[in-house]
C-alpha cells in the first residue's frame, strides 16, 4: 500500500447542514461504518473544509452502530512502515477534528469499539444513547491502538481503565459511559443524534472566539506546568475579553438584555 495514492472517499460520510450546525454521518452501515482509508481520508476533508458559516459540528453513524473501529480488511498484509504513515495518517484525521475550527459533539448509539472509541474521543463532547456499549478489541485482536487512543482515551476514562478493556476485552454499558468519564450525556436510544444536535446548536450561539479559545488552550493548559498554564490562560483572557463580541455580550447583560444563569 502506497499512501501517497490514497484518496477521500466522500461517498463514505454525508455532510449536511443546519444552520450553524454541520452534521458529519459515518454512511457505511453495511460494514458497521468500519473506518476504511477513503473514509479516514474524507473525514479529514470534511473537517478542513466545513461548510462556510459553521459554528460548531455533529459526528454521527448510520444503520445500528456508531464504528465498528478499524476496517480490519485493510489490515492484512500490511508491512511496519505501512503501519507507520497509517496510524499517522489517522492522527492526521482526528487532529482535523479535535484541534480544527470548531466544537464537535460525537452521537453514539450500539457499537464503539476500537478505532470508533478513538474517533468519538477526538470530539469534544459525547452523547451516549441506551443501545451505546464501548471496547477496545484491539487487545484480543492482537494489535494496538494507532487513532490516537492511547493519548485521548486514558485522559477520559483514566489508563486503569484503557488497560483494563485492552487486556481483558472488557465491555462497558451505555450507563456506564458517563460515570467512568466517556460520555458526558446519556439519553434515551434513538435520541442521541437530536440531543448532539441540541446541543450543538447551543455551543454555536457561544462567541466563536469563546469556542476556540477552549478547544486549544484548553488541552494545551492541561500540558503545561501550572507556572506556564497561568501565563497561557492570562493571554487567552484578555486576547478573548477584549473583542467586540465579548464586549458587546457583557453589555447586554449589565443593561438586561441577556438571559441570567438558571439552575436546571
Ligand atoms: C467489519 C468490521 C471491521 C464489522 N472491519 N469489517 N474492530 C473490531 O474488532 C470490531 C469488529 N466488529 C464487531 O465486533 C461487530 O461487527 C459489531 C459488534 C461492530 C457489529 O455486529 P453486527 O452483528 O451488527 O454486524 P456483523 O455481522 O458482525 O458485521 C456486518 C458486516 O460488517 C460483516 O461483513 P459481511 O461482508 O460479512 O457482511 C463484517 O465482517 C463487517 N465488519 N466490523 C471490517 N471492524 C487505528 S487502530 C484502530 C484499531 C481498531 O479499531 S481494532 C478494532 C476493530
Amino acid at each position: 500500500m502506497t499512501m501517497h495514492h490514497l484518496q477521500p472517499n466522500m461517498d463514505a460520510i454525508s455532510v449536511q447542514s443546519q444552520g450553524a450546525v454541520a452534521v458529519i454521518t459515518l454512511k457505511r452501515a453495511h460494514k458497521r461504518n468500519a473506518l476504511n482509508d477513503g473514509l479516514i481520508l474524507a473525514l479529514e476533508h470534511a473537517f478542513t473544509h466545513l461548510p462556510e458559516g459553521t459554528r460548531a459540528a455533529v459526528i454521527a453513524g448510520d444503520g445500528e452502530h456508531f464504528c465498528a473501529g478499524l476496517d480490519l480488511s485493510e489490515l492484512q498484509e500490511r508491512g511496519t512502515i505501512e503501519g507507520l504513515h497509517h496510524s499517522r495518517m489517522w492522527h492526521r484525521a482526528f487532529n482535523a477534528i479535535q484541534k480544527g475550527s470548531v466544537p464537535v459533539v460525537a452521537a453514539l448509539h450500539g457499537a464503539v469499539v476500537g478505532g470508533g472509541m478513538e474517533l468519538a474521543s477526538s470530539c469534544h463532547i459525547r452523547v451516549a444513547d441506551e443501545s451505546a456499549f464501548f471496547a477496545f478489541p484491539e487487545g484480543t485482536r492482537g494489535i494496538f491502538v494507532g487513532g490516537g487512543g492511547s493519548v485521548r482515551a486514558p485522559k477520559l476514562i483514566g489508563e486503569h481503565r484503557m488497560l483494563d478493556m485492552m487486556l481483558t476485552g472488557r465491555v462497558y454499558k451505555a450507563a456506564e459511559a458517563v460515570p467512568i468519564g466517556f460520555a458526558q450525556y446519556l439519553v434515551p436510544t434513538g435520541t442521541a443524534l437530536a440531543k448532539a444536535i441540541e446541543l450543538a446548536q447551543r455551543i454555536a450561539t457561544n462567541a466563536p472566539m469563546t469556542n476556540y479559545a477552549l478547544m486549544h488552550a484548553l488541552p494545551r493548559i492541561a500540558e503545561q506546568s501550572a507556572d506556564h498554564g497561568f501565563f497561557t490562560e492570562a493571554l487567552m483572557a484578555s486576547i478573548v475579553e477584549a473583542a467586540p463580541e465579548a464586549q458587546q455580550r457583557v453589555k447586554d447583560f449589565l443593561e438586561g438584555r441577556a438571559a441570567k444563569v438558571k439552575a436546571g
